[in-house]
């Protein structure tokens, strides 16, 4: 069968609600099923804004957001939040065990796909360390774990729903650089089939990504690989300078 999960944006252009200059604009690539898309640039570029219209939560001004073909303002939301996992810049744990936290995208999973996830996301012995395991309480917002931690259960909880399309927003960033390497290895074992795009800070995060996009203050200045960008893109050779 036809692997599913791919991302189309087709010339797109973005306006926060109320504000009078875009903050992307004409946005256009494609990211596919089995392939790593990466997303770099500076603060304020635009990355977050980016990947927050294929899971909705803002809606174009011109352009189309498609998943496998179909226009995402034609999807229901629970079907795009069943095909889409989105893992946040600035990840939400909510009170309750971490086994609440960790089925909320798929309520029926077991506990060996938890562990599994868990596994994957460096995040396995974390959880055991405590006899409570699985059902250690988690304060409302994960004030009670680390930021690098909250950034694990909430790839783990990714990982729990399966889904088509994984978009990972500076998700390793808190993680130091052998821990980081780590996760991204075991993800792409695990990733195989999906489509992942990866908003990232360090360039080693994405230097074996597929696709780089560079973006520069709303637009795509450059893309290509690691090698291509760093012979091609003056903005990318800076982010690997600084
Ligand atoms: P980062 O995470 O610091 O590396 O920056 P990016 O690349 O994720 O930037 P992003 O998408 O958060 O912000 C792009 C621009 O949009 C920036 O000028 C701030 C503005 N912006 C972000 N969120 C909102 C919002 O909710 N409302 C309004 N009006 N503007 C926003
Ligand atoms: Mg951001």
């Amino acid at each position: 069968a036809e692997k599913k999960g791919r991302v189309e944006f087709r010339d797109v252009t973005f306006k926060y609600p109320g504000a009078e200059a875009p903050v992307l604009s004409n946005i256009s690539f494609t990211a596919e099923p089995g392939k790593t898309l990466a997303i770099i640039g500076s603060t304020g570029a635009g990355k977050t804004t980016l990947v927050s219209l294929l899971p909705r939560l803002y809606d174009v001004a011109s352009g189309e957001v498609l998943l496998d073909g179909v226009p995402v303002t034609e999807m229901d939301s629970s079907e795009i939040t069943s095909r889409v996992s989105a893992v946040p810049q600035k990840p939400y744990l909510f009170s309750g065990t971490i086994e609440h936290n960790l089925r909320f995208g798929k309520p029926d999973a077991t506990d060996e796909e938890l562990w599994e996830a868990l596994e994957t996301a460096q995040a396995k012995g974390f959880v055991e360390e405590k006899s409570s395991g699985l059902n250690r309480r988690i304060a409302q917002g994960g004030t009670n774990v680390s930021g690098g931690q909250r950034q694990r259960l909430s790839i783990a909880r990714a990982l729990v729903t399966k889904p088509n399309v994984y978009l990972f927003d500076d998700s390793f960033s808190a993680l130091d650089v052998a821990t980081d390497a780590r996760l991204r290895k075991a993800l792409k074992g695990k990733t195989k089939d999906a489509t992942v795009i990866i908003v990232a800070q360090r360039v080693s995060t994405i230097a074996d990504a597929d696709e780089i996009l560079v973006l520069d203050n709303g637009r795509i200045v450059d893309r290509g690989t690691h090698d291509e960008l760093l012979e091609t893109s003056p903005t990318y050779q800076e982010i690997v300078e600084s």
